[in-house]
């Protein structure tokens, strides 16, 4: 199936070619799946990635908290997602001036020269989106920022009002590709949806085969109906890479999100 087709007014509104490439990926695997690689050995992750690669289309990363992490090895992550034709995601959910964030996107990570994707809270306001942006700029290279609009958490000061304010600044700024949603409340997503209106992506972690409540305060909602109420992407971690077959999970999660995009 063509993206233009699966997609619908998304695809024909987009603005940002990392928004394109996104639903091209998630067309040829038929996955709206983004792994969330919260594992903190460098084998570790090379091998969820090898297992799981065909059947997501994106990868999400926290280069901190990686014991074994080096410069070397992570070029070899990299490598190994382009592979699979992955994006990379990684979320540093920025939140400082936009002079520091750019600076941020640099340092020893160097998270600008490899991530197509990055978080960042909009609390420090818009200006940080446009320093996201010089960052990947003067590498030459094209990026999506997705500003948290809604976090999965329980108790999170996100509120209603504020979430507002983030989509109303979002979705006039080209730099941005989306908001972080809420995937536990399909009530909750179906409002961010009808804020942000058919043009930019929304992405979810909160989303398990398994509803109800995880470790340290975090929720799970089911990956169909998030998708169905507005979801573009859902991100899994646990759910995934702690399972006894990874490879056989994620293609269930592949199968959900598709069907569920399909429907919708
Ligand atoms: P889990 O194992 O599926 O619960 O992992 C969820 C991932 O999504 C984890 O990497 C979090 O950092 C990330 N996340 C989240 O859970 N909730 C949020 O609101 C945001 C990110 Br933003």
């Amino acid at each position: 199936m063509q993206a233009s087709e699966a997609w619908g007014e998304r695809w024909s509104n987009a603005v940002l070619p990392m928004a394109r490439r996104y639903m091209e990926v998630a067309c040829e695997k038929q996955s709206l799946v983004c792994l969330a690689a919260d594992r903190n050995t460098m084998a570790g992750l090379m091998d969820l990635i090898g297992e799981v690669g065909p059947y997501i289309a994106a990868l999400k990363t926290h280069v901190d908290l990686v014991d074994d992490w080096s410069l070397e090895k992570w070029t070899e992550l990299c490598n190994l997602a382009q592979e699979h034709n992955l994006l990379i995601f990684e979320d540093r959910k920025f939140a400082d001036i936009g002079k520091i964030s750019k600076a941020q996107m640099g340092g020893i990570y160097d998270i600008r020269s490899w991530s197509d994707i990055v978080t960042a809270h909009l609390i420090s306001g818009p200006d940080i989106v446009d320093g996201l942006q010089s960052a990947w700029q003067e590498k030459d290279r094209e990026g999506g920022v997705l500003l948290l609009a809604q976090m999965s958490s329980r108790g999170n000061l996100l509120t209603e009002e504020y979430s507002e304010n983030v989509v109303n600044v979002g979705v006039q700024s080209d730099g941005v590709l989306g908001f972080i949603g809420n995937g536990s409340r399909p009530e909750e997503l179906k409002t961010l949806r009808m804020r942000v209106g058919e043009q930019k992506m929304i992405w979810t972690p909160g989303v398990n085969l398994n509803v109800g409540d995880g470790e340290m305060g975090q929720r799970y909602g089911d990956p169909y109906e998030a998708v169905l109420a507005g979801s573009d992407c859902i991100i899994v971690g646990s759910g995934i890479h702690r399972a006894d077959n990874p490879a056989e999970v994620a293609k269930q999660y592949a199968q959900v999100s598709w069907k569920a995009l399909i429907n919708r």
